[in-house]
């Protein structure tokens, strides 16, 4: 039977001191900067600096917790923007989840669903300071209301993307030496495909070390690109091709992907459940790029992970290039999940010169460890955060 968010709330209440306690008080959203170590392409966008949005929700109870928006340089990867999140939070979400209590995430997510249409990075890092600040509250990881965590480490590539062929080589060496990488996503379709391949050679020849390539084409190739250049992608050994066509197209992603020897990988085209579901039926991939910013939620991130295997697509941990914030959310969920085959791509953690936490995320032996302790296991560094806000 399908409830209102009205008649949720007159429900009796099995533990009305849990309920009181984690009532939301107050919901803050702030636009930080944080310089990039370098500049980062795709085929869309390029950035030096990275904005997110840091959400902040407090509770009855005093409890803070913290959940980050990620954009890519600006409305460009998907239509949110850090203006627009600010604003979504501050004057459509944070009113509608007043009094909410944390303990029913379900409820609160309801509610944002009725508040705003779409607006996922947004309601995302709402729901995942929600979720935070609940786990706090109980004194347990976030990773035990997903269903407790399976793993306590996801192995983690790191994506080449400044464009420049010596400097990815250089950058590539570093990474394997360091025993941070082995894995690589590099990105495709800002140059023409001849530069891209040329680039991928020299990569594959000079830094022979590599092990799996992923290349990620966001969106750039149209259909007879894919045919010319794919028996180039896989003499070169490109383990797994992603979204190389425009998100709505998904009778040409279909084509492609039964014609590639090379896995597709599906980003872009698929947010929604619907769109997941379409996608996997369809055969426009065989593996599903999860990202918090295209499920809206955390919640929503682990259903979109059934549904993407369930459609037939193996799981991929995509990021949004977050920091420890938002790649601590993911991890929550992804620790969780029965099968990662993919592992995951949270190396933006490492893409900034600087953090706000405390306690950044740990990158060893070519794996990410799920930070341990109650609620996301990352704290805001207030000094860090103070010199990175944009000034308003
Ligand atoms: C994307 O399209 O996958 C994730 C890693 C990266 O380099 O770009 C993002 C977005
Ligand atoms: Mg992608």
């Amino acid at each position: 039977m399908a409830h209102n968010a009205a008649e949720l709330i007159e429900t009796p209440l099995l533990d009305g001191d849990l309920l009181r306690q984690t009532a939301i008080r107050e919901i803050r959203a702030q636009i930080v900067t944080l310089p990039s170590v370098r500049a980062h392409r795709l085929s869309n966008t390029e950035f030096s600096h990275r904005e997110f949005v840091l959400v902040r929700v407090r509770l009855a109870n005093g409890i803070e917790g913290i959940g980050e928006a990620a954009v890519l340089g600006g409305p460009r990867w998907a239509e949110e923007s850090v203006e627009s999140i600010q604003a979504a939070v501050t004057r459509y979400l944070a009113p509608a989840l007043l009094d909410c209590p944390a303990a029913r995430p379900a409820e609160a997510a309801l509610r944002m669903a009725k508040a705003a249409f779409r607006n996922n990075a947004a309601k995302g890092a709402v729901e995942t300071a929600i979720y935070d600040a609940l786990a706090q509250t109980l004194d347990v990881p976030l990773t035990l209301l997903f269903g407790g965590a399976l793993r306590d480490r996801v192995p983690v590539l790191w994506a080449l993307a400044s464009g420049d062929a010596e400097q990815e080589v250089e950058e590539a060496r570093a990474k394997l030496a360091a025993r941070e990488h082995r894995d690589f996503k590099i990105k495709l379709g800002f140059a023409s495909p001849e530069d891209d391949l040329r680039r991928l050679r020299r990569l594959r020849d000079e830094v022979p070390e590599m092990r799996r390539l992923i290349v990620d084409v966001n969106q750039a190739w149209s259909e007879a690109d894919c045919r010319r250049f794919l028996p180039a992608l896989q003499e070169l050994r490109v383990d797994l091709i992603e979204q190389p066509l425009p998100g709505d197209d998904f009778e040409g992603m279909a084509r492609v992907a039964a014609q590639s020897p090379i896995p597709l990988m599906v980003d872009e085209a698929a947010f929604t459940h619907r769109e997941i579901t379409r996608a996997g039926t369809m055969g426009c991939g065989s593996v599903y790029s999860l990202k918090l910013v295209k499920s809206g939620g955390l919640r929503a991130l682990t259903q979109a992970a059934r549904v993407a295997e369930s459609s037939g697509m193996e799981l991929y941990g995509g990021c949004l290039l977050e920091g420890s914030i938002g790649a601590a959310a993911h991890l929550a969920v992804f620790a969780t999940l029965p099968r990662l085959p993919q592992g995951c791509e949270h190396f933006g953690p490492r893409l900034h010169v600087s953090e706000i936490v405390k306690d950044p995320l740990v990158i060893e032996d070519f794996h990410l460890c799920v930070p341990q302790g109650p609620g996301l296991g990352v704290h805001l560094d207030e000094d860090r955060l103070r010199d990175a806000l944009r000034p308003s």
